[in-house]
């Protein structure tokens, strides 16, 4: 699919590959475990996007429920007040400290979501699938979840996630009838072996429904900081049941049909582990109940943990990401992160470790190719490219390079992906070095061999700044430009990754312009916050 104007033959919109994060609560600013997710969709749409395709990121907040109010109430305001303040002062400002890309921001508490949630209400209620009953059972009010008694940690009955005692509820609520869909659950598991991922999230949420599914509260009757329920004004929405369906609001359901048509069925909702039941039992129960189509794939990130343990609000053991960013920038926020960890796998955050690759991956071997090779071409060359030469010892391995980095990112296998550009950074600058140009520039006899060498390097260059610009879009950015190639670096056609691989792109007599440091030296004597 061409990027061009998203239209295909017929006139319809393209549908746009659809990628979500969870909406945050903003009971609390957020730490390194939100952007954590945040960064992996940005990439993954950035990636899709530099392959032309039409992409649509959605991020957001979740404002309703008991866990929002609790903490307007104890910070003296009104539970919007306490939202509009949160969501201005703090998570947009996360959004703009990670340089992500988002194509737009849904909180619950707008119109445009509020309205359609109603509407998908009536839906359920109008096809048989709500009734009316009681429920009591031990509730988690960080998690927003009736827990299961099995799942408590002892002694004192606790949350197995905040490890903090869940109190006890019992409700006359409206039910939806989750226990019917056990059955088509589990064939969809079956037929769609993508819907869940990775391998251990789907063995797990299998696991789990063919234990079988209980019918779930949809509504609350204690306290009224919600959507309300259509028919019965006496009760507010529960708050998961609201905050699933942004992904559909958002999308334009019940509000813009053609809007609708071109972003939905979702193809990625990444998730947390600690929210994947939401994603995958409730919400595609809830979306066939309503007679929807269901998103291509929910894959669970694993959790951050800071000293053995997931960061937390609730807690207060979260890291701001503006203190990491702030030291070593957007892009190398972004790399590290999807480096460093396995997107699947829980894995740990350290400042020393970030240091490490901050300085041996992106400052030595990366930036310091790309100043290399501009100050050479200046100095060599007066600034203008040689003219295309064969070079297949790297011309091979770049194709390859290209090939495993797009099957790998798509598969947001972004660890593998970017060890295996990487690897084509260290494969350049082992060439650089075993070609030795500033010999070759010392031999008038050898120019044609100093310009391919000149050539080679800056064309590799070119590839890799299609290659990583999702992912460090500031710093390709202006290495794009100081190759002197032409037009912004955007999925156009010379720039999309399907074809970074081609040889000879860079054009002959490119004004070539010394880089600025790409990642400055971190100072040494630099204490870690
Ligand atoms: O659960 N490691 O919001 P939330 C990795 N509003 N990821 C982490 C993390 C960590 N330590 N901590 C948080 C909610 N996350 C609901 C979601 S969606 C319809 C409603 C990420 O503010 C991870 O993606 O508690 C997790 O699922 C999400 O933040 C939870 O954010």
């Amino acid at each position: 699919m061409a990027e061009s104007d998203g239209v295909d033959s017929a006139g319809a919109p393209e549908k746009a590959f659809y990628v979500t994060t969870p909406i945050y609560y903003v009971n609390d600013a957020p730490h390194i475990g939100h952007a954590y997710t945040t960064v992996a969709g940005d990439v993954l749409t950035r990636w899709h996007r530099q392959r032309g395709e039409r992409v649509h990121f959605l991020t957001g907040t979740d404002e309703h429920g008991e866990k929002i109010l609790r903490a307007a109430e104890a910070n003296g305001m009104t539970p919007q007040q306490w939202c509009d303040h949160m969501v201005e002062s703090a998570w947009k400002p996360m959004l703009a400290a990670i340089d992500a890309a988002n194509d737009d921001f849904i909180r619950t508490t707008e119109l445009r979501h509020t309205g359609p949630v109603q509407q998908f209400l009536r839906v359920l209620h109008d096809r048989g699938e709500v009734y009316e009953g009681t429920y009591t059972g031990p509730y988690c009010v960080a998690c927003e979840e009736f827990k299961l008694p099995g799942e408590l940690l002892q002694p004192g009955d606790r949350c197995p996630v905040h490890d903090r005692p869940v109190e006890q509820l019992s409700e006359e609520n409206y039910f939806f009838r989750l226990s019917a869909y056990q059955d088509r659950l589990l064939a969809h598991y079956r037929d769609h072996p993508q819907f869940v991922q990775p391998d251990s999230a789907r063995n797990e949420v299998v696991r789990f429904v063919e234990s079988g599914l209980q019918d779930l509260s949809l509504s609350r009757s204690t306290f009224d900081w919600g959507v309300s329920v259509p028919w019965d004004s006496s009760h507010v929405v529960y708050v998961w049941i609201d905050a699933l369906q942004n992904y559909i609001t958002a999308a334009g359901w019940g509000s813009d049909p053609q809007r609708f048509a071109g972003l939905w069925p979702a193809d990625v909702h990444l998730v947390g582990k600690d929210i994947l039941r939401f994603h995958a039992v409730i919400w595609p129960a809830m979306l066939m109940a309503a007679g929807l189509a269901l998103p291509t794939t929910v894959f669970a990130n694993g959790w951050l943990l800071v000293g053995g343990e997931k960061m937390s609000k609730t807690k207060l053991t979260g890291i701001p990401p503006q203190r990491i960013t702030d030291h070593f920038g957007s892009d190398a926020y972004r790399y590290y992160f999807l480096r460093e960890l396995s997107f699947g796998q829980d894995g740990s955050f350290s400042w020393e470790s970030m240091a490490q690759r901050y300085t041996s991956e992106l400052a030595n071997d990366f930036g310091n190719l790309a100043s290399r090779l501009t100050s050479m071409v200046e100095r060599y060359r007066d600034g203008s490219l040689p003219a295309p030469a064969p070079e297949p010892a790297l011309a091979g391995a770049l194709e390859k390079t290209v090939l495993l980095a797009d099957d790998r990112m798509c598969a947001m296998d972004f660890q593998a992906g970017l060890a295996a550009v990487f690897d084509y950074v260290r494969l350049v600058n082992g060439y650089v070095t075993d070609s030795a140009p500033w010999v070759l520039a010392k031999d008038p006899a050898r120019a044609a061999d100093l310009d391919r060498v000149l050539y080679a390097t800056a064309e590799s260059l070119r590839a890799l700044a299609v290659l990583l610009n999702p992912v460090m879009p500031k710093s390709c950015a202006r290495l794009w430009t100081s190759l002197g190639a032409e037009a912004a670096l955007g999925p156009l056609a010379a720039q999309r990754v399907q074809d970074a691989g081609r040889w000879g792109l860079l054009q002959a007599g490119s004004q070539v312009r010394k880089s600025e440091v790409l990642f400055p030296r971190l100072p040494d004597d630099e204490p870690a916050p």
